[in-house]
């Protein structure tokens, strides 16, 4: 373990309220453990490692109580303590993987039971008790019952086994090197345990990309080794999924064809999916990104998304698998001289009619945007617009065009606007939150991905304060309706301390974050702007004039994509009824996604008062001096963090100050030029 912390959150730092240490002592000197599944002796270890490090005492483990006061694990229905402790409404509302907190008080006994309806329930509870204790809270008395709200809690690791990650931004792969998997499971085990304790419960291991070793991944080359990782993340209640090429039958399976109606091709998925169930028996399934951005898939037998996946589909059906099939499939090699084509509208055009057709074992995986994880993109219409079919969001943690780790952008409160998007596809309230957690229509399966942040650097996110989008990921898909302050807060206290200006500025600082980078990156929804290929840095004709859909269409005189019913590209007309009323008019639709569905001159009066042209001057010029002011917070606080997370953050938060100053440059330079209208104000805009 080095120094900065491979535990983040889990660092379970000493406690520095003595008082209260002496109160939890009482309970945590005796654990008292029922049952002995991987689950909860992995909860009993987690019990262990958090009361030694945060009250300096060593548990005694026991089968029966011998003390009055101690803390009890284990599943309902194993033993009259636990049992007796749990009323007849407390059972009913425990669902799977849900827990109970109690304390439960008699006339000779004080103790806390910690309990679920399954040992993964139990292993969860044990996190959250363990976290309420690092933060210092008041636990006398206390009940607590939490569910997830999500059934599929995943991460996707787009990790290359060359080492390399897509779109990583935190070092190379801690699950392989030179195309084998890690020696280091010491790593992967650290790992394990900070996705277990938000609630993690799947994750996709390879990139979406699937190249030459990756296909291999699913043969015995490489699965004795999968299983071991799958080892790993069982024991906190993970299970690993793969990424898979589509071409696979061709690529190793010796056939001419992966035709998904072909019987031999069928026959090679079903014989695959048994041998991989043989080595990793809960296996999750596959994840597929086919026909997209050059992955091979289904159309090239002529056949469509539904019968490829469900052909994938039949073949993990038998084991309990999913095939997670993604919508990101447009067409990138769009002529920016093509004024109709508008790739916002592609996911719906190519799935929406296909709505119905996938078997109830298939999810359809849907970024949030219709583009691509821009800063700032309205909700993807297929939420709401797909009916009977199984749904997953899917959020980029890696802050691919979000400053890529280097720059601070605390991203929940974007994944919250998401979730509580009102889709209007059965009436008012159909959140999308409801929607991808099946409750609105049905659906068997449902839940969010996110792509993983995560690589070797020793404080796993590259930018320390990073962890935070990872923290807060697990948080609000195990319960939605925590507040961005709330999950900030948490953050803070388990990583730094309890210290109240601590917590007060470096929540501040990442409540912020996020407009503070819109500000001086893309104005108003627009998009993209960044140096093509690796996407960081301002370049706003960088994809201006290539073929991947992503137009500013900016001239001397006006600037936006026209997406209106009307006279535009007609993409507001796949949103239902109220949302496309809203988004049509340029009246209703919210200023901060104006560009997206409106061209606008730049002399256009926004509701601020202010001109379009002024507008984005004075944004820029604001997004800089915000950014000072985080520098500034962060120093605020020097002498209460570690050294080298301090100088380490100051560092990089110096870097995000002179390229947020580069964006503001290059992005008022380049409206000058184009309309030779000044800045009102008179500040310095380069010619
Ligand atoms: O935005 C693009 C990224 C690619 C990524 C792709 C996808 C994994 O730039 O790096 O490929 O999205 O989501 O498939």
């Amino acid at each position: 373990r080095k120094d900065n912390g491979y535990y983040c959150w889990l660092e379970y730092g000493k406690l520095e309220d003595v008082e209260l240490k002496n109160i939890y002592r009482k309970w945590c000197a005796n654990i008292v453990k029922f049952g002995d599944t991987p689950l909860i002796k992995c909860a009993v270890k987690e019990l262990i490692i958090g009361i030694e490090n945060m009250l300096g005492i060593s548990p005694e483990i026991v089968s029966i109580p011998i003390e009055p006061s101690f803390i009890t694990v284990g599943t309902l229905g194993q033993n009259p303590i636990i049992d007796k402790a749990v009323g007849e409404n407390e059972r009913k509302d425990i669902m799977e993987d849900g827990f109970l907190i109690k304390n439960i008080k008699t006339e000779d006994k004080d103790y806390i039971v910690v309990t679920g309806i399954n040992d993964k329930g139990v292993l969860y509870g044990v996190f959250v008790l363990l976290r309420l204790l690092r933060m210092q809270k008041d636990i006398r008395d206390i009940r607590k019952i939490e569910n997830p709200y999500f059934q599929m809690r995943m991460l996707n690791h787009w990790d290359n086994m060359d080492g390399s990650i897509e779109r990583g931004y935190a070092g190379n792969s801690i699950f392989y090197k030179d195309n084998k998997f890690t020696d280091d499971t010491a790593r992967v085990r650290d790992y394990a345990r900070l996705l277990g304790s938000i609630g993690i419960n799947g994750i996709v291991i390879n990139n979406v990309n699937v190249h030459k070793y990756e296909t291999r991944l699913i043969t015995k080359e490489y699965l004795p080794d999968a299983k071991k990782l799958a080892e790993i993340f069982r024991e906190y209640g993970i299970r690993i999924y793969f990424s898979i090429n589509f071409a696979s039958p061709i690529e190793i399976g010796g056939l001419d064809t992966a035709d998904p109606l072909d019987e031999k091709v069928k026959k090679w998925w079903c014989d695959k999916a048994g041998e991989i169930y043989s080595y990793i028996p809960d296996f999750g399934g596959f994840l597929v990104k086919a026909d997209s951005e050059f992955r091979p898939g289904p159309f090239t037998y002529n056949r469509n998304h539904a019968d490829g996946a469900n052909m994938l589909a039949a073949a993990l059906k038998p084991f309990g698998g999913v095939v997670i099939w993604r919508c990101f499939v447009y067409n990138c090699m769009q002529d920016w001289r093509d004024y109709k084509t508008d790739r916002a509208k592609a996911a719906y055009d190519n799935f929406k009619p296909l709505d119905g057709m996938f078997d109830d074992n298939v999810i359809l995986q849907i970024k949030n945007g219709p583009m691509d994880f821009q800063v700032r993109e309205p909700v993807s219409p297929l939420f709401g617009g797909l009916k009977k079919t199984n749904v997953n969001l899917e959020v980029q943690i890696t802050q691919e065009y979000t400053g890529q780790q280097k720059h601070l952008c605390y991203l929940i409160p974007m994944w919250k606007e998401v979730l509580d998007f009102d889709t209007y596809a059965r009436g008012k309230g159909t959140t999308v939150k409801k929607i991808v957690r099946g409750s609105v229509f049905n659906n068997k399966y449902g839940g969010v991905a996110g792509v993983a942040n995560v690589g070797d650097d020793d404080n796993w996110t590259g930018l320390q304060l990073a962890q935070s989008n990872l923290y807060g990921y697990g948080r609000l898909v195990w319960n939605p309706d925590l507040t961005s302050e709330e999950i900030a807060e948490e953050w803070v206290r388990l990583t730094f301390s309890n210290d109240k200006e601590v917590v007060d500025t470096v929540s501040d600082m990442l409540l912020k974050s996020w407009h503070i980078y819109e500000s001086y990156t893309s104005p108003l929804g627009i998009g993209w702007m960044v140096n093509p290929h690796h996407h960081y840095g301002p370049n706003v004709d960088g994809y201006e004039y290539d073929k991947w859909g992503t137009y500013h269409r900016a001239d001397y005189k006006a600037i936006g994509v026209d997406r209106t019913v009307k006279s535009g590209t007609g993409y507001t007309g796949q949103y239902h009824k109220e949302v496309r009323d809203m988004y049509e008019n340029i009246d209703t639709c919210p200023q901060e996604l104006l560009l997206f569905f409106h061209r606008i001159p730049y002399t256009y009066k926004l509701k601020s008062g202010e001109t379009l042209i002024q507008y984005i001057y004075n944004t820029h010029f604001d997004g800089v001096e915000q950014a000072i002011k985080l520098k500034e917070q962060w120093q605020s606080i020097k002498g209460k963090v570690k050294n080298e997370i301090y100088e380490h953050v100051l560092h990089r938060l110096e870097g995000q100050i002179e390229h947020a100053k580069e964006w503001r440059d290059v992005i008022n330079t380049y409206f000058y030029r184009k309309t030779g209208i000044g800045d009102e104000l008179g500040r310095k805009i380069y010619d």
